[in-house]
């Protein structure tokens, strides 16, 4: 078979969660060479069918022998499946792309952005695996990247504003029946999250740490570190959970190497890959949202100088935490295996 002709046989494990949903539409959506579509869950969704592309699949259940024949698996089932499942998959053969937290950090996996490091890719031969980064990670790099290859970039401060479909679909559903339950008087319970979440800012991503910050924060530091391969960059996070259901927004200070003029940010980013510029508040243009969702692109727009110290600059960064934060990223980084290494 010719190059551009060969299909592949790709797994999904976690294909009925909130981010293998998006997986299967993201591989439609950008034509995604399938031969075999195999899709993976626990025991409560086994013999579900689900559409793709004009045919019907029928669920099965994620087991180390599910992954036979397999090219690619791309999994989203959480960091314990991923730690029960992954290698059995690429002992199988399969090029494993992780969407959990599980190997992001092990320094013979690589961690993928495909806009920033995707030369990283390489090292995919050591374990068969490769990390797909965390989601506030992914979009708040894509948007520095031609600033750091630019000016150099010294420390970094932010806040992020996240969407409760990052914790998956049971989170979804908390916060509709919270609010609906909100509208007809009725009491609001919390079991996916630790308080209500309807009206509130949850100022716990994940649990916390014995440095007094959550995993989520520490996960932006030390990811970020190990995609931009700098480990000097300072950098310091404070992760909020805000009752919107897709896209994270975030507040991103960056105090540069040198200078660098707005003008030329916007110029950089205007032509950046993946960067939307949304940035006329005149107007009332920046980034929503609202308007993320469904979206490829990362959307940053309020670009303006910090004038507190010398070199320092604001952004406001927003993207489809389930689309660019997970699942797009996902089947990006397969799209350059497919093309470059298999
Ligand atoms: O365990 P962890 O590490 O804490 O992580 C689990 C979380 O990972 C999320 C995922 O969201 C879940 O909340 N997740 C994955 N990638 C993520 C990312 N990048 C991410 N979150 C953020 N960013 P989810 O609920 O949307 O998807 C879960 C998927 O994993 C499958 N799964 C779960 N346990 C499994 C398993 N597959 C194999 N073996 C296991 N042991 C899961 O399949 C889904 O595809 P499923 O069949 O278990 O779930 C189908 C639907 O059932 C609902 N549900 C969830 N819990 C219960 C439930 N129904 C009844 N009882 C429950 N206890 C959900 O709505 C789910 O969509
Ligand atoms: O590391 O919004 O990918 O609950 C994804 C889900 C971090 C927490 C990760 C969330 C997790 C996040």
């Amino acid at each position: 078979m010719s190059e551009n002709t060969k299909k592949y046989n790709v797994a999904i494990a976690g294909a009925t969660g909130a981010v293998g949903g998006a997986m299967l539409e993201v591989l439609q959506r950008r034509n995604f060479p399938i031969n075999e579509l195999r899709l993976l869950a626990s025991e409560r969704s086994i013999g579900k069918k689900i559409k793709f592309d004009g045919r019907e699949i029928v669920v099965q259940l994620l087991s180390e022998d599910a992954f036979e024949n397999i090219d690619i698996a791309l999994f989203s089932a959480g960091a314990t499946r991923s730690l029960d499942f992954a290698p059995a998959a690429a002992k199988a053969g399969a090029v494993v792309i992780d969407n959990s937290s599980a190997y992001r950090m092990d320094p013979e996996i690589p961690l993928i952005v495909p806009e920033v490091n995707p030369e990283a890719i390489a090292q995919y031969k050591n374990h068969g695996i490769i990390a797909n980064p965390n989601c506030s990670t992914i979009q708040m790099l894509v948007a520095l990247k031609p600033i750091l290859d630019k000016v150099g970039i010294k420390r970094l401060v932010i806040s992020t504003y996240q969407a409760v479909s990052g914790t998956g679909a049971d989170a979804i559903k908390e916060l509709d029946a919270q609010t609906k339950a909100y509208a007809k008087g009725e009491e609001m319970k919390a079991s996916v999250y630790p308080h209500q979440i309807a009206f509130n800012c949850l100022p716990q991503i994940d649990t916390f740490l014995e440095n007094g910050y959550t995993k989520e924060e520490m996960k932006m530091v030390n990811e970020t570190r190990k995609i931009f391969d700098d480990d000097s960059i300072a950098i310091t996070a404070t992760a909020v959970r805000v009752p919107v259901f897709y896209g994270h927004s975030e507040s991103i200070n960056v105090e540069t190497k040198s200078e660098i003029s707005v003008a030329e940010v916007k110029k950089l980013l205007a032509s950046a890959p993946g960067v939307k510029l949304v940035d006329d508040p005149e107007k009332g243009h920046y980034p929503l949202a609202t308007d993320c969702e469904g979206e490829f692109e990362t959307l940053v727009g309020r670009i303006r100088k910090d004038e507190s110290i010398e070199n320092g600059l604001n952004l406001w960064v927003v993207s489809d935490n389930i689309l660019k934060g997970a699942a797009l990223n996902t089947v990006q980084i397969a799209e350059v295996i497919i093309k470059d290494y298999k």
